[in-house]
């Protein structure tokens, strides 16, 4: 596994292992943190600062995690059964179903508080502390994802036009994907202008993000047949797909994920080859 991956899951142990958490809270984060996933936040973030020439320390490490954080603890909450009612993620039961779903809902709560109180201890000026917690914060909050997640409840079942979906996705997948773009901008000391460079690089991968899941769920629906789904199937909800058509959204995502490497060739960083590789995971055939 990439040395990356491991020294951020020893960060996450050593967390909630070193404190005197409450047993049941700690080992229900645990649980989902430790669950895999693709990664592809912190990943991104630092990807990017070595990039930048910088060499990691354990305050990247603070900030990765803080990142893969807020990420699981909105994974945790959209399974929950007033939302998706899901039993399954990222292969292994979901967290209500492992534990209940009291636990669930603190494990949440925790995984969208403990971030900032890394973020605090971590070895970064003050500067870029608060320059990143004003990030995160408005990744997350009323400013990103937890306002696309209740856009996108009071759309489901309704015809939604392109620029509402966006908006949608913008909000609820983009800012998180945006922030290791934007923070390794703040990090590595990056003028204003090329931090909102970075920040419009992540905006387009998290569209093509969204797009690649609207084109997956269209395609694991057809191996689920075994034909091509029907019309109503690709036009029962407001996606991508319905409104560009599967090859239409294949185009939209190869453009996007084109866009990505092309803008980020343009920033100064010495050797771009493994944030391409994460970005080419995206790529559908
Ligand atoms: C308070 C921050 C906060 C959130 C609560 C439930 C909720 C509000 C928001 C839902 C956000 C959500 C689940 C968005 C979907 C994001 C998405 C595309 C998830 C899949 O990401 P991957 O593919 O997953 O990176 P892995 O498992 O690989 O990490």
């Amino acid at each position: 596994m990439d040395t990356k991956i491991l020294k951020l899951e020893d960060f996450l142990t050593e967390f909630y292992e070193s404190a005197e958490f409450p047993t049941g809270l700690a080992e229900s984060a645990k649980y989902s943190l430790l669950a895999g996933g693709k990664r592809i936040r912190p990943l991104l973030f630092l990807n990017l600062l070595e990039a930048f020439d910088l060499e990691l320390s354990k305050a990247h490490y603070h900030v990765a995690a803080a990142l893969e954080m807020i990420h699981t603890g909105s994974l945790i909450h959209d399974d929950l059964p007033a939302m998706d009612n899901d039993d399954y993620r990222r292969g292994q039961l979901t967290n209500h179903k492992k534990f209940d779903e009291a636990t669930a809902i603190l494990a949440g709560d925790t995984l969208f508080f403990d971030p900032f109180f890394i973020l605090s201890t971590a070895d970064l000026s003050a500067e870029i502390i608060v320059a990143l917690t004003r990030e995160l914060a408005f990744a997350s909050g009323s400013y990103g994802m937890v306002a696309g997640q209740i856009l996108d409840m009071a759309g489901e079942g309704k015809e939604l036009t392109l620029a509402e979906i966006e908006q949608i996705h913008r909000l609820k997948t983009g800012r998180l994907l945006t922030f290791p773009f934007v923070a390794a901008g703040i990090v590595a000391q990056k003028s204003t202008d090329e931090v909102e460079k970075l920040r419009q690089v992540g905006q387009i991968l998290g569209l093509a993000f969204q797009i690649r899941d609207d084109i997956l769920d269209v395609t694991a629906t057809f191996a689920e047949l075994g034909k091509t789904p029907g019309k109503d199937i690709l036009e029962e909800k407001s996606t991508y797909v319905a409104h560009l058509g599967l090859e239409g959204a294949k185009k939209s995502l190869t453009g996007n994920l084109s866009e990505v490497k092309k803008l980020l060739t343009d920033l100064s960083v010495t050797d771009s080859s493994e944030i391409f590789k994460i970005i080419e995971q995206l790529e559908v055939k």
